[in-house]
């Protein structure tokens, strides 16, 4: 694990000088005045902005000049992109991580706040649902995950993932994509997976310790692993030349959070609505594993619990909670 925000405050109070420059050049004694530390701290802070893509013009006597800032997801890079109250409001950001919901899960562990989010450039071991993997590659994707502590009991969190899923989905349609939602946790482009979401939880009885939501978007991929080829996709694959991460993430944290807030009132409505509105599922034969025996119907609606509805082809409803759905009679998507 590679943390990049060990110096965070320093890195920020210096990329934040030489923004408020305009583009002028600021002299290294002001920023050493203005932080307190020597010269060659300076120095080895601009070269570790340099590093992570930034690029920094420095003449001697002349001092610092920004040129161009990368598109990293850093907590002083995606602040300016936030709307919300509390979700992001602390951002901690990786270079390179086996999987943001493993660290988010320690930090949760470890009494980290109520929307703390946790960013990466880069995933090792990203993973899926029932220990499936998640594809990334470094700088390419949004892979976040998202730290929350409702007050709501258990079996009102399934529902969470959904939040999710709509989030994403209303954020990629205010940049002008067509995204669909398959129950419980893909957003699809074209019919191929752009974003995976995986929600995991850590309970009493009768009360969320804390709930992990991971998304994972592909923004920038051009190519995917031959196993996953056929099936994924990415935002640069389906028309946006230009997005920028920073951007896309901040937009479904703002989404994510009014969608959260009226959930745990009560009211998943909000979130639901725009799942069944954009479902991918609806009227399409399915089949899922229930005790063992494959089962096969017509999907319908999400209910008001986010329950998916499939009509079995013996004639009776089963209401799905969560897990698999596959189309047509088996595995394979
Ligand atoms: C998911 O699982 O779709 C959940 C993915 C969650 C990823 C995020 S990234 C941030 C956070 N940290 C993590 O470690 N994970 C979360 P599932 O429904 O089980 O789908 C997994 C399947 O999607 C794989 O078996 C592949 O077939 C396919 N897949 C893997 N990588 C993909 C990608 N980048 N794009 C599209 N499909 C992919």
């Amino acid at each position: 694990m590679v943390r990049q925000n060990h110096s965070r405050s320093i890195q920020q109070t210096i990329t934040e000088m030489l923004r408020s420059e305009g583009g002028r050049f600021i002299s290294g004694q002001e920023i050493c005045q203005e932080l307190g530390v020597s010269r060659t701290t300076v120095w080895k802070h601009v070269n570790e902005l340099r590093d992570q893509g930034y690029v920094i013009k420095s003449i001697p006597r002349k001092g610092h000049k920004l040129i161009a800032a990368p598109d990293t997801l850093s907590a002083w890079e995606l602040n300016p992109w936030l709307t919300t109250e509390f979700l992001g409001r602390r951002v901690e950001h990786y270079f390179s991580v086996k999987s943001t919901n493993l660290i988010a899960k320690d930090l949760a562990r470890q009494g980290a706040a109520d929307g703390t989010v946790v960013t990466t450039e880069h995933q090792s071991a990203g993973r899926g649902r029932s220990n499936r993997s998640w594809f990334s590659e470094e700088s390419a994707g949004i892979q976040m995950s998202l730290i929350l502590r409702p007050s709501t009991p258990p079996h009102s969190a399934s529902v969470i993932t959904q939040i999710g899923a709509a989030a994403v989905a209303l954020a990629l349609e205010a940049q002008g994509f067509a995204p669909a939602i398959k129950w419980p946790n893909d957003v699809l482009l074209s019919d191929r997976k752009v974003c995976g979401i995986l929600t995991e939880m850590s309970c009493e009885l009768d009360r969320i310790e804390h709930i992990v939501v991971g998304i994972g978007i592909n923004v920038h991929t051009r190519r995917f692993p031959d196993d996953i080829a056929e099936v994924a996709t990415s935002l640069l694959l389906e028309g946006g030349e230009n997005l920028k991460r920073q951007a896309l993430a901040g937009a479904v944290l703002n989404e994510f959070e009014p969608l959260y807030t009226r959930g745990l009132l009560g009211d998943v409505e909000p979130a639901l609505s725009v799942c069944r509105r954009l479902s991918w599922l609806r009227g399409k034969n399915v089949s899922f594993e229930q005790d063992g025996v494959i089962r096969t119907g017509t999907a319908g609606d999400v209910d008001s619990k986010g329950r998916l509805e499939v009509e079995i082809d013996d004639g009776h409803r089963e209401l799905l909670l969560s897990g698999e759905v596959h189309l047509g009679t088996g595995p394979g998507r």
